[in-house]
């Protein structure tokens, strides 16, 4: 149950191209229509700090070794909660975000192999134990989620189809773990479609 002291705070997940950007901003335009009070935000990159730092985890200028990426992307996060997510849940409002811890645990878990109690602990460290209250993790084969990218790649995406097969394996893995919190998404239905069950089961949980 929605509570105003506690804001709501609601993640959007999946590889690269499922098409989660485009759901989170659908879902703020109808909160904010529906007179929630509702802010949207992503990672890495919301704050100021946050902006160099993508720049340094995303660019393929640079080539940061496996320890500085997960750093980079823990320290986007640190900030983030602190500035942003954190002090409006604390105003009572619902919190949109596209991409958050689960992304961590695919992409630096499942796709890179990082132990996951350390990246669990960085987290807690990070975010003073945030989690989220509803996840969507929009599930896509990987040849439709590469086609709608097209040629733009930064340097997460120029890794191999091997890399993102274990990402999107490792996405579903979490779902399992937590049925409750994360709602899986078939990304290839067409956009309408998929807003109507977004909106299903987000009113559903602010009920
Ligand atoms: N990363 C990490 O490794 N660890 C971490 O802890 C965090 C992040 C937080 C951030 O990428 C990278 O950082 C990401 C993981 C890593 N990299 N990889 N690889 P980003 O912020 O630059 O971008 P993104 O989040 O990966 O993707 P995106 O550009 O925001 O795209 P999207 O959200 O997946 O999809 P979209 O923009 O909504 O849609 C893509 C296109 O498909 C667009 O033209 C839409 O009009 C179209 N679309 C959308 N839905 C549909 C449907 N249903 N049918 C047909 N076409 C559609």
């Amino acid at each position: 149950m929605f509570s105003l002291e506690k804001g709501y705070f609601i993640t959007f997940e999946g590889i690269d191209g499922c098409g989660k950007s485009t759901q989170a901003n659908n879902l703020v335009r109808s909160l904010k229509n529906k007179g929630y009070e509702t802010v949207f935000t992503r990672e890495p990159g919301a704050t100021v700090i946050g902006k160099e730092v993508r720049k340094l985890a995303l660019s393929n200028q640079f080539d940061p070794c496996l320890e500085c990426e997960v750093l980079l992307f823990q320290a986007d996060r640190a900030e983030h909660v602190s500035k942003v997510i954190r002090p409006n849940l604390e105003e009572g409002k619902i919190v949109v975000c596209d991409r958050y811890f689960d992304s961590t645990l695919a992409y630096q878990r499942y796709g890179r192999n990082v132990n996951v109690d350390f990246l669990v602990q960085a987290h807690d460290f990070s975010t003073r134990s945030l989690y989220p209250d509803l996840t969507f993790l929009f599930d896509l084969d990987l040849e439709v989620a590469f086609e709608r990218i097209g040629d733009r790649r930064d340097r997460m995406e120029n890794e191999d189809l091997e890399f993102f097969e274990r990402v999107r394996q490792g996405f579903l893995e979490i779902a399992k773990a937590y049925p409750q919190r994360v709602k899986v998404i078939d990304g290839s239905k067409n956009i309408e479609e998929i807003f109507r069950e977004v909106c299903l089961s987000t009113y559903d949980c602010l009920s």
